[in-house]
């Protein structure tokens, strides 16, 4: 797959990438990542590439002009049918299943914007969708970006070193993680549970699921409404929705309840 990303600090995009998963995906070819500075198409002497809103306000825009040349060059790198998104707060949030959508394209322009945003103009006429990746105040679409970079990376074919990794992840769809754990047994006088020492993995198997999903009850109820509502529910086979709602059942009669301390089983 090929990304370009449109930005003022391209530097910034390419330090990023030397890392982890996401270094040995370009290394072994399986990505490639390249970078568009609209500073380069800035006709002035000064080279400039924002400028006063109209209407008045704080903070500046980033003007049409040297944008849509980055934006365009970017794309015409790209192969045909390579989408142009733009990283805002007023798109729609960025997903797992959006990272599922974006693997399957064959490149991907993205474009970051800095000071107050782009100009609308610019969004009607050379951005195909928006993206948000949270609810919050940035200082610029480069780290958004990169973690839909990142998101898409690890789900590319041979990205991950290990294939269960990403298995195991669809296996969880729609949960929170399972804790984990690694040597030694017992840290600060705190011990591993019992059945992950023991080698029974259909019992282990079954201790994940009831803690992903405790854990999701508890921190993000949402996702357990909104796999219903986003048709996870019904991509799960008979056997594991019957073992979700069995699991649940459990903690809801436990003691405690699913807002009390989890369960080791
Ligand atoms: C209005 C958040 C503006 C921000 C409302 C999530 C935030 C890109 C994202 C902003 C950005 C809210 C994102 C805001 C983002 C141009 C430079 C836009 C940074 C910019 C809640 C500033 N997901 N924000 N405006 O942060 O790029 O992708």
């Amino acid at each position: 797959m090929r990304i370009e990303v449109v930005t003022l600090f391209p530097e910034m995009i390419r330090q990023a990438l030397g890392y982890g998963v996401l270094g040995r995906a370009l290394e072994r070819g399986l990505l490639s990542v390249g970078t568009e500075d609209p500073r380069s198409y800035a006709t002035d002497v000064h080279r400039t590439v924002d400028d006063r809103p109209y209407g008045g306000g704080p903070g500046m825009v980033l003007k049409p002009e040297p944008l849509t040349a980055a934006i365009a060059a970017a794309h015409a790198r790209c192969p045909a049918g390579s989408p142009r998104v733009y990283l805002s707060a007023q798109g729609p949030r960025f997903d797992q299943a959006k990272a599922q959508e974006l693997v399957r394209l064959p490149g991907l322009v993205l474009v970051a914007g800095r000071y107050e945003g782009i100009d609308e103009r610019v969004i009607e006429t050379s951005i195909d969708a928006e993206l948000s990746i949270g609810d919050f105040v940035l200082s610029g679409g480069e780290l958004p970006a990169l973690m839909v970079i990142d998101a898409i990376a690890r789900l590319t074919e041979g990205a991950l070193n290990d294939a269960r990794s990403s298995v195991e992840e669809s296996f969880a769809e729609g949960l929170l993680d399972w804790p984990h754990y690694t040597r030694p047994e017992v840290f600060l006088g705190l011990r591993v549970p019992e059945v992950l020492v023991g080698g029974d993995h259909a019992r282990i198997r079954r201790w994940r699921l009831k803690q992903a999903l405790g854990k999701t009850w508890r921190v993000r109820p949402d996702l357990l409404l909104a796999a219903d509502r986003l048709g996870i529910e019904g991509r799960l086979d008979t056997a594991t929705r019957a073992e979700r709602a069995e699991l649940l059942n459990e903690l809801l009669q436990e003691k405690q309840g699913p807002q009390g301390p989890a369960n080791e089983d």
